[in-house]
């Protein structure tokens, strides 16, 4: 068997996280923090109650009755933000305010004017503050990037991704994402469209400088929310920084996609795509014929190869990606600075191509997106 890295990086020191939310993403993050050896000291929720259920399933060490009472424990180094969107940039605030590192869900906050905010208070603290675009910590994902960045596929010349779900393909299906007093303005494309470009300019180095976006809500009523005014899906014409140009499909009504994010990336020289669903290959296509490079550690660039944690068809999915993350900016915490760690400047980054998106789908015109 070839060679592989056993580990990812180990965190210098057991930190003690705290949890805000009790949802789908809490139990993601809880796992996380307890793959990367942390003390899951304590939650805190909308209310005293939740955070004790909340408490109760993720296995948490207490329940804490409000996010001021967890924010304010001398004893917790890390809290992480996995609550409805619009909550994150006062939750945020207050945990670098009181001297804490911080990994907040993404959107990191529903203005460009919060989340730049919170990416200054962050470096003037000089606190570690991550977002989970965990995406980029799957192997194959590394790979393509690394392959990219030596040259592999000649000059980029066109980028092509989509983000398709289906858990809200029909008015029967209902969540707090689509009410924007809770989630903010924009839906599927801070939802997963945020991924989307945060994978497309990780994995391609370059990025996205003008756009022209057209968005759709297919559902104005679902079964609880009315007059719905957050988007279903987005069809987005993108330029590139390098001249490169691009289309970008983000869709929450795409009936038979569960969690569908693929780029693909075409140079002078080759293809290169990455399908989320796929995530133990990487298709690299040349004029000559394709090939699929499998996620074999001992021939992966080095990047890709400390990710891959069992060998080669022993499949790795989300929660190792996310594991990774977590162990990543825990690390950070403890003083190195691991490659490709996404932090609030790339939480930003989203932020801002978001608010560009709904820009131009309002007016119809192309927009530029400042750096
Ligand atoms: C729901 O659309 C969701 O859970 C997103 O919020 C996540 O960011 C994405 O990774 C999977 O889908």
């Amino acid at each position: 068997m070839a060679s592989m890295t056993t580990d990812v990086i180990a965190p210098a020191r057991t930190l003690r996280a705290g949890f805000v939310g009790g949802g789908f993403m809490a139990a993601v993050h809880s796992r996380a923090a307890r793959a990367a050896r942390a003390e899951l000291a304590g939650g805190a929720s909308s209310s005293a109650r939740s955070a004790r259920d909340a408490v109760g399933r993720l296995g948490l060490d207490a329940a804490f009755d409000s996010v001021e009472a967890l924010v304010a424990d001398p004893d917790i180094d890390v809290i992480h933000v996995c609550t409805p969107n619009a909550t994150h940039a006062p939750i945020a605030r207050a945990a670098l305010e009181a001297g804490k590192h911080v990994i907040c869900e993404k959107p990191l906050a529903t203005s460009v004017a919060d989340a730049a905010a919170l990416a200054d208070l962050a470096a003037e603290r000089g606190l570690v503050a991550a977002v989970p675009f965990v995406y980029r910590f799957h192997p194959m994902a590394r790979e393509a990037r690394a392959r990219i960045a030596h040259g592999d596929i000649g000059r980029l010349v066109s980028v092509h991704g989509a983000y398709l779900q289906d858990w809200l393909a029909t008015p029967h299906d209902d969540d707090w994402r689509v009410d924007a007093s809770l989630g903010g303005p924009s839906r599927a494309f801070a939802d997963i469209g945020s991924h989307l470009v945060d994978l497309v300019e990780f994995v391609s180095g370059d990025r996205i400088v003008r756009l022209n976006a057209s968005t759709r809500t297919v559902y104005e009523r679902r079964a609880t929310n009315v007059d719905i005014a957050t988007e279903d899906l987005v069809a987005v014409v993108v330029q590139l920084g390098s001249g490169a140009v691009g289309t970008l499909l983000v869709s929450q009504v795409a009936p038979g996609h569960k969690n569908a994010l693929s780029i693909e990336l075409s140079g002078t020289d080759a293809t290169v795509r990455f399908e989320q669903e796929r995530p133990e290959q990487l298709w690299v296509g040349r004029a000559d014929g394709a090939s699929v490079i499998d996620r074999d550690a001992g021939r992966l660039a080095p990047d890709a190869a400390r990710l891959a944690l069992v060998p080669a068809g022993h499949p790795m999915g989300y929660q190792d990606a996310f594991n990774a993350f977590v162990a990543d900016a825990y690390a950070a915490i403890g003083g190195v600075s691991p490659e490709g760690l996404p932090r609030f400047d790339d939480g930003l980054r989203a932020v801002r191509v978001t608010e560009a998106v709904l820009a131009s789908a309002a007016s119809g015109a192309w927009v530029e997106v400042a750096e």
